[in-house]
């Protein structure tokens, strides 16, 4: 999933392509560069940033959708207001991601009146504050028990268990020990039986390991963290480097294929965003099937 940020701050390069011309000859460029999904932004989310308002959400984000939906690859619209939602859905967007996982009034209605995928994603806070001082009893537990309790919102509102993504929010409210804890358990979300979508390209948890203070010079650490998501078992991954993601992914996809195992494949992952999942049993199965109580617990 290649990153559009129309956006003036965005952390990870805000201001790059902060018109329609420069969006779209960059959902262009990551198009060729690999990317089976856009995911196209006109909010910032960064640690601090305050909310933009409806207007200028529109403003930046409609007339980008308008020219790259006919770009071959589905597109993904970042916004947490209903309103973007119905608006980005009747021009052709494929699916909604949600920082906010579809708690604003109205969010699970706009939806629901579609068959467009969504990504529902976790966060402690809001973006304003959601860095001052992340605090959990158990950060696993309480992630996934809000994912699987979301992901239920939905399913009662009678959209299908194959259209929902799932998302911890890597550095949403988190500190560098949550962010290690949830990368290191991705197994157990995708055990709740929904794609899982990772985020972590470009984040300041990785210039935490490493020491990197500049965004743009997190490329080794972006692709490191991917893979580690990836080989345990997120299936969309969320990124600005599309190319060379893309490449360490196919890497690690013919290296785990001739070692026998049955990775995810990086078109796999196309595919379950286009349709969000390819799972084949009933809503209720998958959750029955899921081991939300043994993990929660853990
Ligand atoms: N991260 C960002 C934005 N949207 N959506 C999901 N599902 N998961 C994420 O981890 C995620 C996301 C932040 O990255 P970016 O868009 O590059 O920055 P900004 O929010 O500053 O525009």
């Amino acid at each position: 999933m290649g990153v559009v940020n129309i956006t003036p701050d965005s952390f990870s390069d805000g201001g790059d392509f902060f018109d329609v011309g420069r969006a779209v000859a960059r959902a262009e460029q990551l198009v060729s560069e690999g990317a089976d999904i856009l995911d196209l932004g006109g909010e910032s989310s960064r640690p601090g940033s305050a909310p933009v308002t409806l207007d200028e959400e529109r403003r930046r984000v409609l007339p980008v959708l308008d020219k790259i939906v006919s770009l071959g690859v589905p597109v993904s619209v970042d916004t947490s207001k209903p309103e973007i939602m119905h608006a980005a859905l009747a021009s052709g967007a494929s699916m909604i991601n949600d920082i906010f996982a579809l708690r604003n009034p109205g969010a699970i209605d706009a939806i629901a009146a579609s068959d467009a995928g969504v990504c529902l994603m976790h966060m402690q806070g809001r973006p304003k504050h959601m860095q001052r001082k992340p605090v959990y009893g158990n950060v696993l537990s309480e992630v996934l028990e809000f994912l699987l309790e979301r992901a239920q919102c939905l399913l009662t509102k009678g959209i299908d268990a194959k259209r929902i993504a799932l998302d911890p929010g890597f550095g949403f409210g988190k500190t560098l020990e949550h962010n290690l804890e949830l990368l290191r358990e991705i197994s157990t979300i995708v055990a709740l039986g929904f794609p899982v979508l990772v985020g972590l390209s470009r984040k300041s948890l990785l210039g935490g390991i490493t020491g990197q203070s500049d965004a743009k010079s997190r490329l080794g650490s972006s692709i490191a963290a991917a893979l580690v998501a990836v080989a345990n078992g997120a299936s969309i991954v969320r990124a600005h480097d599309v190319a060379e993601t893309r490449d360490a992914l196919l890497v690690w996809q013919a290296a785990a294929k001739h070692a026998g195992q049955s990775g995810v494949t990086v078109s796999d992952s196309a595919a379950s965003i286009a349709a969000v999942s390819n799972a084949s049993e009933s809503d209720e199965a998958v959750l029955n099937e899921a081991v939300p109580n043994e993990a929660i617990s853990n």
